[in-house]
């Protein structure tokens, strides 16, 4: 304590020669930033024969600080350091710029396994892309979705800058170098791994004029300015073939050189190296590293095949067709014509011996699966929670689950509770820590041991009042970057998550216009509402921006009507990232995971607002169903039609949304409300009458279906809240259940199973 007092105060001095009571929280900011690289250099890198390479295009990481102090042991003392001198962590945390590295849950739960690899002290490392201006910054106008850019590396950063460097070849003779820059992953009281995060040495960020446009065709200066720009148009898909080669292809020179430095035979290398290739967006390492293999290493082709098959596994999250990669075989002609020739080698071996047209992996229209590159030539396929794993093996992969029943398991999603609890609710982590102890933080089976207090009166009104307090902090903060006033008496009913129809936020909308109509009606609710959303909509998607329109039109309408708004309030937070979920999440009462059942492949806010005591209404979908399963029928509010019948209706393609609105005053009236006078008013018309078409005429994922299930179940739920002594054992309960959920269980699940290290 002494020691890190002095030399926080010497380094605070060195830098702005000023003690830490008189620097600004930006500076203050770098001092941290500073000591905490250092501290980090001190702990030990995690070594072993045998290391994993999490391959992933997205590795949404979030603030660093907390969380590295946190698992460097030194957060409290660091804390109470800053407190006496009159400074707050959490204000200085707010000037850290957030990585914006993902899109949603496939990126986040990169960044907790590798936060879980490194705690478990697991050799691994985590191969991405270093986008400078990552995933687009959100802003509302005219009630409209804008893209910005977001600007997060700044002057210092994270980035540790090495000295690796590989040169990488497209098609039409173009070459690049890239530039490795390294993020240090600190285990929880454990040593170190490395997230490798390539760029391209050339990158030339002017080239990025207003919002996020930008010259997609000049690759050699634009492949890492942005994450997964749109794909709408050729360029984009062009520049996302060229952005997943450049990837793979530094990852797996990467790969054979650490195994060449290491002096290990290549022909072994699947005794020491695992490669997870987290979806199909980094599938080309396959031919990738067989090309190199045959080209520059003498490996035949049959052994070069037979050693990558034994080294590379595929997980698979969504089952959404449009999600699953089809390249055509002409862009890759284009942009990586090296590995052509290798994909048509691997697409005919499988049709010499399989005739079966659903698996091929060149199809009739000349159109590569990437997918069926990663199941043929990976030695396992992994869904991302059971019931996801079923429908895999069942219905969407069926056919290859004949051939390879052997490669398919299921490793359930996880999340790091070094982040969605320790940090985020501190408070409860006290609170756990007062009454079970200290062992769930690394056993987070421990967690069951609150059941004990499941009656326990002291125990309970603490837990109500830590999300009390966990609300008023969110209000304030609210206040302050939304200017809307929210009430902490009030039930926090959330959902966050990107925008998709089948995620279904416009079924929430739909309740909202319900429970409107019915307060302007005189029924009004027991207690007020408050409905929270958190959403980014693909810039090309047109419907999820109408969504996020319809929300922007609730919010102003609801909010404004004196006769509704002490009963109910509607907000949609701007630019919904990890620190934004940070502040949400530890403040909700009700958690919406109310995806259509089958599309949702798992979910991870649904586990993490559990282990914060929040309460799920949902769908019998994704990993909802195991938390179900785990906390019981009592303290979980299911609704809807299951899976079985879903996919049932899309083999017989009879679900036809227009006979629920005709048959259903109820339905009626809140589909007709999107275009009806109040909404006019302030919003557009074309946005809102394409979203009330959708809904009418095809509504794909069966909103409507739905609709009058969840209006009941959440009035039920909302009632639920009124039995405070029921709510707060529910609370206990889903905290005490959420165990099964810690990344450290997953990845320790991914270890035995595919990986063997240690
Ligand atoms: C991607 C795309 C891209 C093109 C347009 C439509 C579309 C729809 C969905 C996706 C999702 C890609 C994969 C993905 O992010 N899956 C998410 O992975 C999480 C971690 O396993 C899991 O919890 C989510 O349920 C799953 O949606």
């Amino acid at each position: 304590m002494e020691d890190i007092a002095t030399n926080l105060d010497g380094l605070t001095r060195k830098l702005y020669g000023r003690p830490i009571a008189q620097v600004t929280d930006a500076e203050m900011y770098h001092v941290l930033l500073q000591f905490t690289k250092e501290l980090t250099k001190e702990k030990k890198e995690i070594k072993g024969d045998r290391k994993v390479y999490y391959i992933s295009a997205e590795f949404l990481i979030g603030k660093l600080l907390s969380n590295n102090l946190l698992n460097l042991g030194v957060y409290d003392e660091i804390e109470d350091i800053l407190k006496k001198n009159g400074k707050s962590l959490a204000a200085i945390e707010d000037e850290e710029p957030e990585p914006s590295l993902g899109n949603g849950g496939l990126g986040r739960l990169a960044a907790c396994f590798m936060d879980s690899i490194a705690t478990l002290g697991l050799p691994g490392a985590g191969i991405g892309l270093n986008y400078h201006f990552g995933l687009f910054k959100q802003v509302f106008r005219d009630r409209l979705q804008m893209a910005e850019k977001n600007d997060w590396i700044g002057r210092d950063s994270w980035l540790n800058k090495t000295d690796v460097s590989f040169e990488v070849e497209f098609g039409g003779g173009k070459k690049v170098r890239s530039v490795l820059y390294d993020i240090d992953v600190v285990g929880y009281e454990n040593g170190v791994d490395k997230l490798h995060l390539f760029d391209l040495e050339n990158l030339d960020e002017s080239l990025v004029k207003t919002g996020i446009d930008f010259d997609k065709e000049d690759i050699e200066k634009n492949l890492t300015l942005f994450l997964y720009p749109d794909d709408s148009d050729e360029a984009g898909n062009l520049l996302r073939i060229y952005q997943q080669y450049f990837m793979v292809s530094n990852g797996a020179q990467l790969i054979i050189k650490e195994l060449k430095d290491a002096g290990r035979d290549l022909y072994d290398m699947d005794k020491y190296v695992a490669i997870q290739i987290n979806d199909t967006h980094p599938t080309m390492v396959i031919p990738e590293l067989i090309r190199i293999l045959t080209w520059d290493e003498g490996f035949t082709m049959d052994d070069a095949i037979s050693v990558v098959s034994k080294t590379c596994a595929y997980t698979n999250h969504t089952i959404l067709a449009e999600a699953l990669e089809k390249w055509p075989l002409e862009y890759l002609n284009k942009v990586v014509p090296q590995l052509v020739p290798i994909i048509k080698e691997l697409s005919a071996r499988i049709a010499k011996s399989n005739k079966d047209p659903g698996v091929q992996i060149i199809d009739a229209e000349k159109r590569v699966h990437m997918a069926h590159i990663d199941i043929h030539y990976g030695y396992s396929v992994n869904g991302v929670a059971a019931i996801h794993t079923d429908i895999l093996k069942n219905t969407e992969l069926n056919a290859f689950y004949k051939l390879y029943p052997e490669k398919f398991n299921n490793k359930t999603n996880g999340i790091t509770f070094r982040r969605w609890l320790l940090a985020c609710d501190r408070p409860l982590a006290k609170l756990l820590d007062d009454t079970i102890g200290r062992d769930y933080r690394k056993d987070a089976d421990r967690l069951e041991d609150l059941l004990k207090y499941k009656d326990d009166e002291a125990v309970l009104t603490r837990l109500a009042d830590i999300k009390k307090q966990k609300k008023q902090e969110l209000i304030e903060y609210v206040k302050k970057n939304e200017g809307v006033t929210l009430d902490a008496d009030s039930i926090f009913d959330v959902q966050v998550k990107r925008l998709h129809e089948y995620k279904r936020q416009q079924m929430n909308a739909l309740y909202i216009i319900h429970k409107y109509l019915e307060i302007k009606a005189g029924r009004k609710p027991k207690r007020p509402i408050t409905c929270i959303f958190g959403a980014k909509a693909a810039p090309a998607y047109v419907i999820a921006k109408d969504i996020i329109h319809l929300l922007l039109v609730l919010q102003e309408i609801v909010n404004n009507d004196p006769d509704v708004s002490p009963y109910l309030k509607v907000l949609m937070v701007t630019n919904y990232n990890v620190s934004y979920a940070e502040k949400l999440i530890p403040a909700c009462d009700v958690s919406e995971q109310i995806s259509l059942a089958s599309k949702e492949a798992s979910g991870t806010s649904n586990m993490k607002f559990m282990l914060n005591g929040a309460v799920t209404l949902g769908t019998d979908d994704g990993a909802n169903v195991e938390i179900h399963e785990l906390v019981g029928d009592d303290n979980i509010f299911i609704f809807g039609v299951d899976s079985d019948t879903v996919i049932k209706h899309y083999e017989k393609a009879d679900y036809i949304s227009k006979d629920y609105y005709e048959k259903s005053p109820v339905i009626k009236e809140a589909v007709d409300f999107i275009v009806g006078p109040e909404t006019m008013k302030v919003g557009h018309k074309e946005n809102l009458e394409r979203l009330y078409n959708e809904l009418l005429n095809k509504d794909w994922f069966m909103t409507l279906l739905d609709l009058e299930d969840y209006i009941t179940k959440k009035d039920e739920i909302f009632e639920a809240y009124e039995d405070q002594a029921r709510w707060r054992r529910m609370m206990l309960v889903n905290i005490a259940k959420a165990g099964y959920f810690s990344s450290d269980r997953t990845i320790a699940d991914y270890n035995k199973d595919i990986w063997h290290l240690k």
